[in-house]
């Protein structure tokens, strides 16, 4: 059961996603067992994990023996759901809760009637770990030290929010809390973020388009502003879109894609069917694989007025609307019983329609507005320092100039020498000679020659 969902995602957040909703998969609605969630988390992947893409460059300084999650804390769960497991209270108690005990907290309050050596060990475990993490903070303000840079301890210590560090050194039901809490967050704030990605590219793209349109002149600009309205009455312009989840939207996928007449449709057979690995469940990844169908009626990758990032949006809404109607109990799983109960719902049979995502605004005008405020103030800051830098070689070019004008006032002073020099030394020699001659006329030329010959050695 364990091995049959690593699929073999590469990115380190896929994997983190897969691994958690894996991990989740363990929660059915028979067995609610927090110890084999939390073993899952740490033991459900050796098949696709790829260690040089997940490990954080964090927990690269860790003991190499480590089974890598892809979640820091992988080790310290490992022991700490080693020992619980032996505490036959512990145990006994976890076979007898539900989701919502273990969401609000109540299964990590069952740790006060831990026996005492458990608690013993897993106050040791704790001391360990804390330990670990001052070694990691220590070692990493050591590397940033060494390039002169300042560490961000609080940054750092956030990544480990599944410690209590007001209290380090016994283990306390807020520390079971913490892990439970930190492995469920994970998992929620991974879906906030595509929506908040996405909201950023949607913003992004106007914006830009924007700027395009005040370049051009009144007569392209009204083209230009033609030619987007009509992209989007052509993207808009669409078959019916069933609602995720519901009876019409199924028979479709059971009638196009399973080719089985719809006459003869089965939720039963359904489920199975979709249930892909066929492990009682449908996962996040399986119910998304029931829309591409609907997807298909909207989207055409050839098709200019078509986003295919807005698609993989939609279908992020889609999955999430029918976790949320048909997941009951909360563990991010439509068990068998779960999808069943729906069928029989009256939303299923005769639902609502489904408004696309070009009928739901991903932002609000404030929200565009703050967007390219920030936009604008980067590109002052940016502005504000390629004016300083330019101004920093000016300054270059205008001190290299001064340099310059000096260097050719030095060479023009130096010539000037020169030229007084071998005006110094060779006039004389001109002087001279007919003086010579002078003194001596009618003399013969080999005298004044000698006498020439002298000149220089008198000089
Ligand atoms: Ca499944
Ligand atoms: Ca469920």
């Amino acid at each position: 059961m364990r091995t049959t969902y690593a699929q073999g995602e590469n990115s380190n957040i896929e994997f983190i996603y897969t691994t958690l909703r894996g991990s989740f998969r363990m929660w059915g609605p028979s067995h609610f067992c927090l110890i084999f969630f939390l073993w899952a988390c740490l033991d459900a992947l050796p098949v696709a994990v790829d260690k040089t893409k997940v490990s954080p460059p964090v927990e690269e300084l860790e003991s190499p023996k480590s089974v890598d999650t892809g979640l820091h804390y992988d080790r310290y769960l490992r022991e700490v759901i080693d020992f619980l497991e032996k505490d036959p209270h512990f145990r006994e108690k976890l076979h007898n809760t539900d989701m919502e005990d273990i969401k609000q907290g109540n299964l990590a309050k069952e740790l006060d009637f831990v026996s005492h050596h458990v608690r013993t060990k897993l106050d040791e475990l704790k001391r360990q770990e804390v330990n670990r993490l001052r070694t990691l903070i220590k070692v990493k303000q050591d590397i940033n030290g060494e390039k002169g840079m300042t560490v961000d301890h609080q940054a750092l210590l956030k990544q480990f929010e599944h410690l209590n560090h007001m209290n380090p050194h016994t283990f306390e039901v807020e520390d079971l809390d913490r892990l439970i809490k930190s492995a469920t967050n994970d998992l929620e704030n991974f879906d906030k973020e595509r929506h908040e990605d996405f909201k950023r590219y949607e913003m992004a793209k106007e914006h830009e388009r924007k700027e395009h349109l005040k370049t051009l002149d009144e007569e392209a600009r009204k083209k230009e502003e033609e030619h987007y309205e009509e992209m989007k009455k052509k993207h808009a312009d669409h078959p019916k879109i069933n609602h995720p989840g519901s009876q019409d939207q199924l028979k479709e996928v059971w009638e196009e894609a399973d080719g089985l007449d719809p006459n003869d449709f089965d939720p039963k057979t359904f489920f199975n069917l979709h249930d892909t690995n066929g492990d009682g469940y449908f996962d996040e990844q399986e119910l998304e694989a029931l829309f591409t169908k609907e997807l298909e009626k909207v989207y055409d990758p050839t098709h200019e007025e078509d986003d295919m990032l807005e698609m993989e949006e939609e279908r992020l809404r889609m999955r999430e609307h029918v976790m949320n109607e048909v997941d009951t109990n909360r563990d991010r799983l439509v068990s068998l019983d779960e999808f069943i109960t729906a069928t029989n719902r009256k939303e299923f049979l005769e639902p609502d329609g489904w408004e696309t995502l070009e009928q739901n605004p991903v932002y609000t005008d404030e929200e565009l507005r703050e967007f390219e405020e920030h936009l604008a103030r980067e590109e002052q800051d940016l502005n504000l320092r390629t004016n300083d830098l330019m101004k920093q070689r000016e300054e270059l070019d205008r001190q290299q100039e001064q340099l310059n004008a000096q260097k050719m006032e030095l060479q023009r002073a130096v010539e000037h020498m020169e030229h007084l020099k071998t005006q110094k030394t060779e006039p004389p020699v001109q002087a001279k000679v007919p003086s010579a001659v002078e003194i001596l006329p009618g003399d013969s030329q080999p005298m004044s020659q000698g006498h020439q010959q002298d000149l220089p050695s008198h000089s």
